[in-house]
């Protein structure tokens, strides 16, 4: 398959202001017919035919200027029809099979509904058009079908209007007044309800919203409802941006590939990030929907309103949209845990992707598919990047940035560059070595070393942008850090500076230190790299106990355990050094567990050790399973010597009702006490955790309970896994956490478990939740996957070549984990790279799939 390039980009010979599209409906034989008006674009190489993409059909019919005319071809799955003139009606008749769509793009049927996903290039798989984001068009869509399958019939922008025939058709004509690229275009036709509220905008707009849903989980959409309200009045405060429509549609659908979609006017979302009570989905449930919902909506302006010119744009608006939906989580979740949550989401998650054969700048400069290419790089460092911005110019000049952009570039399809030019000459920034973050792959490292000397203190900072993929050689990039120099008596300080490394060296001086202060940096995670230095255990547990930015406190009860972890696995700790360590980690864990001033949200963040995944990145050919069992000696050795203050803990938390003031932090720490009890007095944490488990009225304390039983060899391991199947069976999306905990536990035999629950009844390779349920959870399992005789990893890749036909978008996304045979000790990483061999030369693979076993093994 052939490899595009972001420096090929061409405009597009031809524009289609307007589209008409009529759907006659049907679950296994729907007809559309698409009437395009199209015109030469005076900004492109001229041509005397246009090309419009399909995917795997032919046309039924074609009529030019309505004329059928059989003088078309196909190249490949295109089409390409002559066009003398500079002004045509195309008329285009296509047969789709939505029952038979497994891979869940173009028209597919889920649940006895009708529903689209045309992101990326899903939307050729329904008609032929320039199935591109530069070509913007005028949606006009009719649509009908039967009315007892599809009493209601959804689409992008408003109804025109709709009703019933005598031969029992329901038919329906919407109009979307703004222009639109074909990916943001979206159908839904089904036997669905909803629940419907109102939100007046800032100028007086009244817009009917609704969450719509199949009957049975009506009563589980009021938060989804609610954090409508609070993002469109949240991206008006914090951003001016008001919504341009007089509706909102959110249906939620069981069969979605990816979290949610954010089609103009009408969201397509997993079920996932929609429904929730409180008995059937845990906090951390309810904050993702909040943060989704969010999301897609403020995508109205940062995607639809402003969308990509071409693919390679991707974080143009992806991330700018998770800052912005992180910013909003912020102001809605506090502040301090939100940051933590989305530091440890980019380690886990982008951090390997960065320093392993997948490695991409958030820019990319090459795809085969890119659907491989919706990355947490592009995504979340995006993110980072954009935030990296706002932190140089400060949150009002970076506002009149964003301002500026949405004025400049409304209604067009932009680049990244557009973005970072408008921000520039918005906020008054000089970013031009720093568009070096969107051209360079790889986390910097950077090398940080503070002496004294009379009252001056010297911070000498060094960068290192890691080789990757095609980029061996790397410039320095300038990097925010946010630091402060404490006091080590007191922990006091004069106040944060922003200091800029934008050499492969540089040394800042400070004045007036009689003695030698203690340094806090990258507070608040300002910059997106590692932070490697020399420091004394002391002075990280006097940052753990005493640091005012709570990030930096977290950071450094991390830089604690991980110092120590990795000297643990590496071999390389003496006795005297292991019971030094564990002494500081123990005062600085005792300190979290008391610390009144504390709230127990932040005590939670506080109180989780580094992820194993993070430490596999600190070590070179390391060993998971060790690794992991070092870690969860460290849990153990703290549960035992802090028993009665983790015990102290859980007792207080326990009294907190369930909407009872602090509830939410209680909730996660007393899942945490537990989970330290597992490690350090098992049948204790089973006596624990059962009681908890039977007293629980909320999902956050069940599923905690029950994830601690899942990792203990106990009866009542056995009894509430069957209490809880049965309590849920028929929700799927509870019976999706059943899965994943059994996937994800430290059991023993984890493995076996997770190879019987893929002959459960309930599991079904064709729903991408359950799916991931299981194997995703698998994947991430640090001692079963990585298993010494390789039969984890070979468990990946039989359900990749398994998958791959039927869902390869969802396929591709399994072969990462065994992409990460480099960073792993040499055994393994030799039957890693076997199973991607096997994938490999199974032949046949999907475009999807087969870009990144290549990319992995080469
Ligand atoms: N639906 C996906 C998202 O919102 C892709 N646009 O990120
Ligand atoms: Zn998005």
């Amino acid at each position: 398959p052939s490899i595009i390039f972001r420096k090929d980009y061409q405009p597009f010979a031809w524009r289609v202001p307007e589209i008409a599209l009529d759907f006659v409906l049907g679950a296994e034989d729907t007809r559309v017919t698409s009437t395009m008006q199209v015109e030469r674009n005076p900004d492109a190489a001229a041509s005397d035919t246009i090309r419009l993409n399909g995917d795997g059909q032919e046309p039924v019919s074609i009529k030019v200027d309505g004329e059928a005319t059989n003088s078309w071809s196909m190249d490949g799955d295109d089409l390409i029809i002559p066009l003398p003139g500079s002004n045509h009606e195309l008329e285009i008749v296509t047969k789709i099979n939505p029952a038979a769509n497994t891979q869940l793009e173009g028209l597919y049927a889920s649940n006895g509904m009708l529903c689209t996903q045309c992101e990326a290039e899903g939307f050729r798989r329904i008609t032929f058009f320039p199935d591109r984001p530069d070509v913007l068009s005028v949606y006009s869509v009719s649509m009908r079908g039967p009315k007892d399958q599809f009493p209601v019939l959804l689409c992008n922008g408003n109804e025109v209007a709709s009703g019933e025939t005598d031969d029992g058709m329901r038919w329906a004509d919407w109009h979307d007044p703004w222009p639109k690229p074909s990916y943001l275009f979206a159908l839904v036709a089904g036997d669905l309800v909803a629940n419907s509220g109102t939100f007046t905008t800032m100028n007086g707009r009244e817009v009917t919203l609704n969450i719509w849903v199949r009957e049975e989980d009506l009563a589980r959409t009021d938060h989804a409802l609610e954090s409508l309200r609070k993002s469109m009045k949240w991206d008006e405060e914090a951003f001016g941006r008001e919504y341009d429509l007089d509706l909102y549609n959110i249906v939620a659908v069981s069969d979605f590939n990816m979290g949610a979609m954010e089609n103009k006017g009408l969201n397509v979302f997993n079920t996932k990030y929609v429904l929730a009570d409180k008995e059937t989905a845990t906090d951390a449930d309810f904050d993702a929907i909040e943060g989704v919902i969010g999301h897609e909506y403020f995508h109205n302006w940062s995607g639809n309103r402003i969308t990509c010119r071409d693919w390679f744009q991707l974080s143009l608006k992806e991330g700018f949209t998770v800052l912005r939906d992180q910013l909003f989580s912020q102001d809605m979740q506090g502040e301090a845990v939100k940051r933590i949550e989305d530091v440890r989401i980019l380690r886990a998650a982008q951090f390997p992707e960065d320093s392993g054969p997948l490695a991409h700048p958030i820019r990319p400069d090459s795809y085969r598919e890119i659907s491989n290419f919706y990355t947490a790089t592009v995504y979340n460092k995006g993110a980072e990047v954009i935030r990296m911005m706002r932190t140089m110019a400060g949150p009002q000049k970076f506002r009149e940035g964003t301002d500026l952009y949405f004025d400049r570039h409304d209604g067009e399809a932009a680049t990244c560059e557009d973005f970072v030019k408008a921000i520039e000459d918005g906020a008054g920034l000089d970013l031009e070595q720093f568009r070096l973050w969107y051209r360079q792959a790889g986390t910097p490292r950077v090398e940080v070393s503070l002496t004294h000397q009379g009252e001056t203190v010297t911070l000498t900072l060094k960068q290192h942008v890691p080789a990757t993929p095609g980029q061996p050689d790397k410039k320095p990039m300038p990097i925010p850090l946010r630091i402060a120099l404490l006091d080590r008596e007191t922990g006091a300080h004069d106040g944060e500076q922003l200091v800029m490394l934008d050499a492969a060296e540089k040394s800042f001086t400070f004045q007036g230190f009689a003695s030698k202060p203690v340094l806090s940096i990258n507070r608040g995670f300002t910059a997106p790299v590692t932070i490697q230095r020399e420091i004394d255990r002391d002075e990280l547990v006097l940052l753990a106990a005493r640091d005012d930015d709570p990030f930096a406190r977290y950071e450094a009860m991390q830089e604690l355990v991980v110092g120590h972890l990795v000297a643990a696995a590496k071999g390389d700790l003496p006795d005297e050094a292991r019971a030094a360590g564990e002494a500081a980690i123990t005062e600085a864990m005792r300190a979290i567990l008391t610390d009144t001033s504390l709230d127990d949200a932040m005590r939670g963040e506080l109180l989780i050790l580094p992820s194993v995944t993070y430490l596999l990145e600190q070590v070179e050919k390391a060993d998971p399973v060790s690794i992991s069992e070092e870690r969860e000696g460290l849990k153990a050795m703290l549960g035992q010597r802090l028993a009665s203050e983790f015990h102290a803990l859980y007792d207080r938390a326990e009294k907190i009702p369930y909407d009872g003031e602090g509830a939410r932090g209680a909730r996660k720490v007393k899942t945490q006490v537990l989970a330290y009890a597992a490690a350090s007095d098992p049948e204790k944490a089973a006596e624990l955790a059962a009681y908890q488990y039977d007293k629980a009225d909320n999902m956050t304390d069940r599923q905690g309970a029950l994830m601690v039983l899942c990792g203990l060899d106990t009866a009542e391991r056995t009894h509430k896994l069957l209490d809880f199947y049965n309590r849920y069976r028929g929700n799927a999306l509870v019976i999706d956490k059943w899965f994943t905990l059994q996937a994800l536990s430290l059991h023993p035999h984890a493995l076996e478990h997770v190879q019987a629950l893929a002959d459960h009844s309930d599991f079904t390779l064709k729903n991408p939740n359950r799916v991931r349920s299981l194997y995703m959870a698998f994947a991430g399992n640090p001692q079963a996957f990585h298993r010494a005789d390789g039969e984890g990893y070979r468990m990946i890749a039989d359900l990749i070549l398994a998958l791959d036909p039927i869902n390869p978008q969802t396929a591709a996304r399994f072969v990462p984990s065994l992409g990460r045979w480099r960073k792993i000790e040499e055994g393994r990483s030799k039957l890693m790279r076997e199973q991607l061999e096997r994938i490999r030369d199974a032949g046949n693979l999907s475009r999807d799939t087969y870009e990144q076993v290549a990319r992995s093994l080469d």
